[in-house]
């Protein structure tokens, strides 16, 4: 896929089906006077100044109107894309915007998945990272989520990057000043400085990928997966989490056998939520498989439920995945306190008591959950990573920045620590697409709906 960077494009830019608008995007060289063509105040329109808005109607080739549309004018740079554009919005009657749409694809081509964003990133109206941010909010799940993409979109991230690419040049400079100047009577490096701004920069970047963590979360969901043995209510738990009656639950051990997925907020945090078949020695073939993915789905959760029923309670099974396992003695509402707290230290770790069944009987458990998502939370100082792009490209960085460091300590030579501060810089330009090789804007760009 290669990009004109020239060319009008044009494409829908609201969902297809009824509704009250539908507006249709149209960016480009020489786009003003193409509407103008079909567009009853031509004259109007040609001699509109950006940030304006027009009334009128659309007309097909033969002239019979289409539609009564409003037209908003915005003229390059002052644009979504940086380019000319117009913005028309029509009857949100699907025909009359494919009517419409198919007039106006006599004279340009449509739009290629994130076309207008790529076009707004050439344009120098967005960088890499706020180009993929435009997409992260449109498809946030939740408050989190739309947040930090927002926070990206106004160049948080972006301007940290920045600065610190700003820090590494400054570094390399005065690492080649070492170099060309070495013969001439200039005062020397100081090399402890230069150790010291480098070790700096590890830590704030070090700093940077810790956040990372919590804000994968944030982006991707944090899978919680239910476990245990049979009958431990695992699927009540499931459904008052979700708040309504999603999963079969008997008084039988063995109800649940496939696994059930769904998604849920929780104080704004994306959770990806996993009911799973109660965990014995079954000869039933059935039962088996079930079992043998609960095992799969525990293993790739970022945190597992273990339901112990409070009021059968014996003995702790052997677990695997300790550190993410969270013990819950389930049916609280079957015993009394004073028994509670003598299971609770009878467990000896991690544990809290829930009941689906008594008033408030999971605030304990859902503060828990909360507060190990937000175990990994970084003072709100550093902006948050989500990408897992992002992150690579900041790790490749740390690593260059360490031989950079070492190369410095071993008195390699300037040369060395120079070339290894290149390559950590060219990983930073990379995130903001300084340096975007055609092949990763494709990747990225492609996710993007049409119209955005
Ligand atoms: N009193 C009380 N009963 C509960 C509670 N949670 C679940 N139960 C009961 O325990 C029984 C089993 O509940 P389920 O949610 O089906 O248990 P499960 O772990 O999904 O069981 P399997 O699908 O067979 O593995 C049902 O009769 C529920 O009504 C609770 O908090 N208090
Ligand atoms: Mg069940």
């Amino acid at each position: 896929m290669s990009y004109s960077l020239i060319e009008p494009i044009v494409a829908q830019i609201t969902p297809p089906g009824t509704a009250a608008i539908a507006v249709i995007r149209i960016s480009g060289k020489d786009c003003i006077p193409l509407v103008a063509k079909h567009f009853s105040q031509a004259e109007k329109l040609i001699a509109a100044p950006g940030n304006t808005i027009l009334h009128g109607y659309f007309r097909d080739e033969e002239g019979e109107a289409i539609d009564e549309v409003l037209l908003y004018v915005f003229r390059a740079p002052k644009s979504y894309t940086g380019d000319d554009t117009v913005e028309l919005s029509c009857h949100g009657n699907p025909r009359l915007a494919a009517r419409i749409l198919k007039t106006l694809l006599l004279g340009v081509r449509l739009a290629k998945p994130g076309e207008f964003t790529l076009r707004a990133l050439h344009n120098g109206k967005l960088d890499l990272i706020q180009a993929e941010a435009v997409n992260d909010l449109i498809n946030a799940p939740t408050r989190k989520s739309e947040a930090a993409a927002l926070s990206q979109l106004q160049g948080g991230l972006s301007d940290t990057i920045n600065e610190l690419l700003e820090q590494i040049i400054n570094l390399r400079m005065r690492c080649e000043m070492g170099i060309d100047f070495a013969d001439q009577d200039l005062p020397p490096i100081d090399e402890q400085a230069l150790a010291q701004d480098l070790s700096s920069l590890l830590d704030r970047l070090g700093q940077m990928i810790a956040s990372a963590e919590h804000g994968r979360l944030i982006r991707e969901g944090f899978r919680i997966c239910l476990a245990g043995a049979p009958n431990s209510g695992k699927s009540s738990l499931f459904n008052s989490f979700l708040k309504q009656n999603r999963a079969i639950v008997t008084p039988h051990p063995g109800t649940t056998r496939d696994y059930l997925e769904e998604s849920i907020s929780l104080e704004g945090y994306w959770i990806i939520l996993f009911d799973t078949a109660g965990l014995r020695d079954s000869a039933d073939l059935i039962e088996q498989e079930g079992i043998k993915l609960s095992k799969k789905l525990m293993s790739e959760a970022n945190l597992v439920l273990y339901l112990v029923d409070a009021s059968s309670y014996e003995a702790l099974p052997e677990l695997d995945n300790k550190d993410k396992t969270l013990i819950v003695l389930s049916k609280a509402d079957l015993v009394s306190p004073q028994n509670l707290e003598e299971l609770k230290s009878q467990v000896a770790r991690d544990v809290v008591a829930a009941s689906v069944m008594a008033e408030g009987g999971l605030d304990e458990l859902y503060a828990t959950i909360l507060s190990r998502l937000e175990h990994n939370k970084e003072d709100s100082d550093t902006p948050l990573v989500t990408n897992t792009r992002h992150l690579a490209a900041l790790q490749v960085c740390a690593e260059s920045l360490s031989n950079a460091q070492a190369a410095l300590k071993q008195q390699m030579g300037f040369e060395f620590v120079a070339f290894d501060l290149i390559a950590a810089s060219a990983a930073l330009e990379e995130i903001i697409g300084l340096v975007s090789p055609d092949n990763l804007l494709n990747r990225i760009f492609s996710n993007f709906c049409i119209g955005k």
